[in-house]
């Protein structure tokens, strides 16, 4: 294969490790229950995650992608040619794979949590795009990552569309950001996608769709937890609940008991009651200027920003 010299499938998530247990069993026993967002994704998760990208209500993917389609070579001048772009979060590299012809970079580093998915959508890549270096990491980077010495073109620019830095605190969100521009290097700088504040009623269509799809994904984190720490999550006795949250600005998705209930795993157990919920996920949405600030917090300037005719959706390039 041609991946075969060049992947490094390192940090496979240890299922069942004594680390992944007793972070998903500290959230699973605080009052209010949570789990990292990251647990979404196991292969079924990351499909699902595809599909809800095609979903009417998800307007966050087609409004990016029309964004690139509109500005992709303003942005490929922005960045200049023959960097090293890392594709944080890659997914299936859709949308790294549809800068390349006018990016042209020398190296691409895609870096997904979901790392058997990741592997299958980079060996078909590489086959659409073989003169570009392709180095998939299989690793989880929302705690921040060193990059192996083989990422060493001069110009790394980090690629964080889809506004996934929306699923940090805007506290989180400054320190991640702080950590790539350490990353970056001097010359090098980063391409991020944010979803903005909008009408309440599109934000909450878009996270709980009509076809239940979202619904799905959510659910589908407790299949992962059973696997990941031999939990007895049964998946019908809980239900999908997804709102914004004006005073946080930020669409929260939960899973809440259907019926009381109690749930154990390897090294502990927890009854729910009723209508008790585990908070998922949030969804941090900015406007423009507060997105900016952010940045300047996490110390990047801010070059160009590209945003869609309805204001729905920005796309920033920021110097390190
Ligand atoms: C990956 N991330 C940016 C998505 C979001 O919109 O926060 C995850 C998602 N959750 C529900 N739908 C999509």
């Amino acid at each position: 294969s041609p991946l075969a010299s060049n992947t490094i499938a390192q940090q496979r998530p240890a299922h069942g490790s004594e680390a992944v247990i007793n972070e998903i069993s500290a959230g699973l026993l605080a009052s209010d229950a949570y789990t990292s967002p990251k647990f979404l994704y196991d292969s079924l998760g990351s499909k699902l995650f595809e599909a809800i990208c095609e979903l009417p209500e998800y307007y966050p993917t087609r409004t990016e992608a029309s964004i690139f389609a509109a500005y992709g070579a303003d942005m490929a001048h922005a960045i200049g040619e023959g960097a090293s772009l890392i594709d944080l979060g890659a997914g299936n590299c859709a949308k790294a794979a549809s800068l390349f012809p006018l990016l042209k970079p020398a190296q691409y580093v895609p870096v997904d949590i979901s790392r058997d998915f990741l592997l299958g959508a980079v060996a078909q890549l590489q086959q659409r795009f073989p003169q570009i270096e392709m180095t998939a990491l299989g690793l989880d980077f929302s705690s921040g990552f060193e990059l192996p010495d083989s990422v060493r073109g001069e110009r790394r620019v980090f690629f964080y569309p889809g506004s996934s830095i929306g699923n940090f605190s805007p506290e989180q969100a400054v320190t991640f950001l702080r950590g790539l521009r350490a990353n970056a290097g001097a010359d090098g700088g980063l391409l991020i996608g944010v979803d903005l504040i909008k009408d309440r009623a599109v934000l909450d269509a878009a996270y709980d769709d009509a076809l239940g799809v979202t619904g799905a994904f959510n659910l589908n984190m407790l299949r992962h937890l059973n696997h990941l720490i031999g939990a007895d999550f049964d998946v019908d006795q809980w239900q999908h609940v997804a709102f914004f949250n004006p005073e946080k600005s930020r669409i929260e998705m939960h899973l809440e008991a259907r019926c009381p209930l109690t749930v154990t795993w390897r090294g502990g157990e927890r009854d729910f009651s009723r209508g008790e919920r585990i908070h998922t996920e949030d969804s941090y949405k900015y406007t423009r200027q507060s997105f900016v600030t952010l940045l300047e917090k996490a110390g990047f300037a801010t070059s160009r920003m590209w945003t869609d005719k309805n204001n729905w959706f920005a796309v920033i390039h920021a110097r390190a």
